[in-house]
């Protein structure tokens, strides 16, 4: 069998493991959101894509759910005696390696898709990694600081300012003008499921569903749809899923998100056993809905949603 997952970080990355364990024979192809990337002492960061290789690799720090395991902040700490920041950015030792080789590579000329092949070279995820697209988009938050109107990176929104302020709208720049990139829409029609775990549907999904041709492709591939809620009992599990929600007029729900992805691109949706009495509003907006634990707690509830997830798949079908 033939799986499709479009994933952010933590959410992706924990559901993948689960998916694994739930199919170990099935051919798993990650499209993976660029759109967090960040450039930094002349580095290319990828972080969703690092925490799903990390993650897959069995390198992750798992109390964090980003970053090395065993890491140290000698680099950084000896850059900010340079007065050299931002501090707000924890970039550790072991993992500054991974983005030396990562920039070296795309300043030889390599695409960010072949970058990310080589470096799973070394982590075998056990998946095939691929970014959503080898051009350059970065998400930015519109905010308003101090009476100033401006746009931030969304690592400064969510890392710096930890999504204190509001979220006024949210822009994927660059997405318009970027292509899928290579094996991604052939992946989406070879595909024989796929699935959004419960990645971020604004910064993670929204990000990736925004390079065009990728929507396009998932409503067209006639094969199963179903996505997993990473809302529960109306608020994100971690992270800032309800602030961005709010900038794109959507109220952090599971039933909402359902809707914002909506019957056209949704087959099946997962909601969590709090969310029960939200079934009957997303059955109505056309898709096929079931509640049942949805808590990443450890690799066996993971692999348990994973199977959740694949059942309803077979049930849309
Ligand atoms: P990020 O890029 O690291 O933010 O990760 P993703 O976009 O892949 O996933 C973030 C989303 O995962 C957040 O909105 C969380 O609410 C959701 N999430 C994290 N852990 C869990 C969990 O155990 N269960 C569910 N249902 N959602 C989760
Ligand atoms: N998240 C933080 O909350 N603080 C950090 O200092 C931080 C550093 C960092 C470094 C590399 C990396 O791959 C991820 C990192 N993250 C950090 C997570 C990152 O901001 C994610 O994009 C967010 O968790 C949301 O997707
Ligand atoms: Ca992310």
């Amino acid at each position: 069998m033939r799986i499709v997952v479009l994933a952010g970080g933590i959410g992706g990355a924990r559901f993948l493991r689960g998916l694994k364990r739930a199919a170990p024979d099935a051919e798993i192809t990650v499209i993976g959101n660029t759109g967090d990337d960040i450039h930094l002492f002349g580095l290319k960061v990828c972080p969703d894509l690092d925490t799903v290789m990390y993650t897959l690799g069995g390198g992750i720090n798992e109390e964090q759910g980003w970053g090395r395991a065993d890491e140290t902040f000698h680099l950084k700490e000896e850059l900010a005696a340079y007065g050299v920041g931002p501090e707000w950015f924890g970039l550790g030792d072991r993992d500054f390696a991974t983005h030396i080789v990562r920039t070296q590579m795309i300043s030889a000329g390599y695409p960010l898709s072949a970058v990310t092949e080589a470096l799973c070279d070394r982590w075998q995820p056990g998946v095939r990694l691929l970014p959503m697209t080898d051009d350059r988009v970065e998400t930015h938050v519109a905010v308003e600081v101090d009476g100033e109107r401006k746009a931030i990176h969304f690592q400064e929104y969510w890392v710096r300012l930890r999504a204190s302020v509001p979220a006024e709208a949210v822009v994927p720049v660059g997405a318009e003008q970027a292509k899928p990139a290579p094996g991604v829409l052939e992946a989406i029609a070879e595909a024989d499921v796929i699935l959004f775990p419960p990645s971020n549907p604004v910064v993670s999904v929204g990000t990736i569903l925004a390079v065009p041709g990728i929507r396009e492709a998932i409503a067209e591939a006639g094969v199963p749809v179903v996505g997993l809620s990473p809302i529960v009992g109306d608020a994100p599990v971690r992270g800032m899923a309800d602030k961005v929600l709010a900038a794109v007029g959507v109220e952090s729900s599971a039933a909402a998100v359902a809707e914002h992805y909506g019957s056209g691109l949704l087959d099946g949706w997962l909601v969590d056993t709090v969310d029960a009495g939200s079934v009957t509003r997303v059955k109505a907006a056309g898709i096929l809905c079931k509640a049942v634990p949805l808590m990443m707690t450890d690799l066996d509830a993971a692999a348990q949603m994973a199977r959740e997830a694949l059942a309803l798949a077979e049930e849309v079908r």
